[in-house]
């Protein structure tokens, strides 16, 4: 035996014992989030805890992708292939081209400062700065409206007048969005479930925002994505506004077989990208309008449940990101009138293991548009925020996306709507990303589901 294949087996042994390190590391960081009344010693333990925290009927990404991610643990080896991933396949899925999944392994040189600026918060899971370095932050199942503080590490007292909710499940109150205008009429808008008649509903209202910040006025709500359902799953809810002043609203498909199949009809505004006014009217060139069977509202359709939504800085695309099955997330580019194929075809698969639709994966063999990127396995991308600001020069135009079973937040690299590169920040957290913002200054500002917000800047900023 050579001295080289010694040596070999030397870096091998320490690279074990390194990864090893960094897995106890992780077990840690689970642990800590347990609840402080709960006996939990273990990871799994933890873990348990965890999902008993969401909610017993979240049987989709909130309960069965920490099962999912808890049996690649178990039962798989890594693998490296050159991406950020590395976890094998879950699937046998090819992509329609190599740039679909797994894209190359990129770092970030910048130097860059972390830090706490809340905690103790429950699920935030909508943010929007209303003024520099102030945001405002929805509380889901708390159905509260607070103002966090990032210069001051401050969190006001919950904001009166905010809507009531439905906070069963995965809903609560939602995303928040100031208008354009917001500086003379200082409008805010939320979304939530709620309920409505034979089920609950996503809606959109707004309310102004009281001189003192204490309160929201004459909350109303305008818009309803209709029909009501029985469930508490997939509520999609993210919001966005163009620069006409109109909204962009996501939904889910509410995720039940059968009512998930209404994302493909044209007169449910389930599983949908919805374009309205700042009154809840549609649009006047919305793609359907003259269509006298389909819902005015409606922009693009065949959607799972989109959970992140933004423009692209400079080719002004709409860029969304939606929970897929188990290892079929997606990154889409939304054009009026497409149809992104789901519940006919998916690069995911059930839960159960079973195939969708007998298994289907390519979109445009079916008339359906591709999906730019997806992830296998399961990532769960959450809240998404383009770069686009020049204090960390090299992440400029790159998305940002929170990751929630996979406890990362992605970054990837996107060059003519392909995507090149991809990097996972904060991954020794042990913490679900809920919602990504970036602010004036370009600091990088993720909150989770356990009740941390955190601030990512380039250091000496
Ligand atoms: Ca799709």
């Amino acid at each position: 035996m050579t001295k080289v294949s010694w040596s070999g087996l030397m870096l091998f042994t320490m690279l074990i014992f390194v990864l090893a390190l960094a897995a106890c590391g992780n077990d840690d960081a689970s642990n800590e989030e347990a609840p402080a009344d709960s006996d939990a010693t273990t990871e799994e333990s933890a873990e348990t805890e965890e999902s008993a925290e969401t909610e017993e009927s979240a049987e989709t990404e909130e309960g069965t992708e920490e099962g999912t991610e808890e049996d690649a643990e178990e039962g798989t080896e890594e693998v490296d292939d050159g991406s950020a991933e590395s976890q094998p396949k879950v699937t046998e899925f090819e992509p329609a081209f190599p740039e679909q999944t797994r894209a190359p392994a990129v770092v970030t040189e910048t130097e860059l400062n972390e830090e706490v600026i809340a905690e103790g918060l429950g699920v935030s899971w909508g943010m929007a700065e209303f003024e520099p370095n102030r945001l405002l932050v929805t509380q889901r199942d708390e159905a509260e409206l607070l103002i966090v503080n990032l210069d001051e590490f401050s969190v006001s007292d919950p904001i009166e007048g905010t809507p009531e909710v439905n906070n069963e499940g995965q809903g609560g109150l939602l995303d928040v969005a100031v208008a354009p205008d917001f500086d003379e009429s200082r409008m805010v808008f939320l979304t939530y479930s709620e309920d409505a008649e034979d089920g609950t509903v996503t809606a959109v209202g707004k309310g102004v925002l009281s001189e003192d910040e204490t309160s929201l006025e004459d909350f109303e709500t305008f818009f309803q994505a209709t029909p009501a359902y029985a469930g508490d799953l997939h509520y999609g809810g993210r919001i966005i506004f163009d620069e006409d002043g109109n909204l962009f609203l996501t939904t889910g498909e509410r995720s039940d077989d059968p009512i998930r199949e209404r994302a493909q009809d044209l007169d449910a505004y389930l599983g949908k990208v919805i374009h309205i006014t700042q009154d809840g009217e549609a649009v006047e060139s919305n793609p359907f309008i003259e269509d006298e069977d389909a819902l005015d509202g409606i922009y693009s359709y065949g959607h799972r449940n989109i959970q992140g939504v933004d423009f692209h800085p400079e080719t002004g695309d709409l860029w969304i990101v939606e929970f897929g099955p188990q290892a079929g997330d997606e990154l889409n580019i939304v054009e009026p009138g497409n149809n992104y194929g789901w519940p006919i075809v998916s690069y995911g698969i059930e839960y159960t293991g079973e195939l969708i639709n007998g298994g289907v994966s390519e979109h445009e063999a079916q008339g359906f548009v591709e999906p730019r990127y997806y992830w296998d396995p399961t990532s769960a991308p959450s809240g998404s925020s383009f770069y686009d600001n020049d204090a960390i020069p090299e992440w400029e135009n790159n998305l940002l996306i929170g990751g929630l079973v996979s406890s990362y937040i992605a970054r990837v690299v996107i060059e003519d709507d392909t995507i090149v590169g991809e990097e996972r920040l904060l991954t020794d957290e042990g913490e679900r990303f809920r919602d990504i913002l970036v602010t004036e200054d370009g600091a990088l500002i993720a909150a989770t589901d356990g009740g941390k917000i955190y601030k990512i800047s380039a250091a000496g900023e």
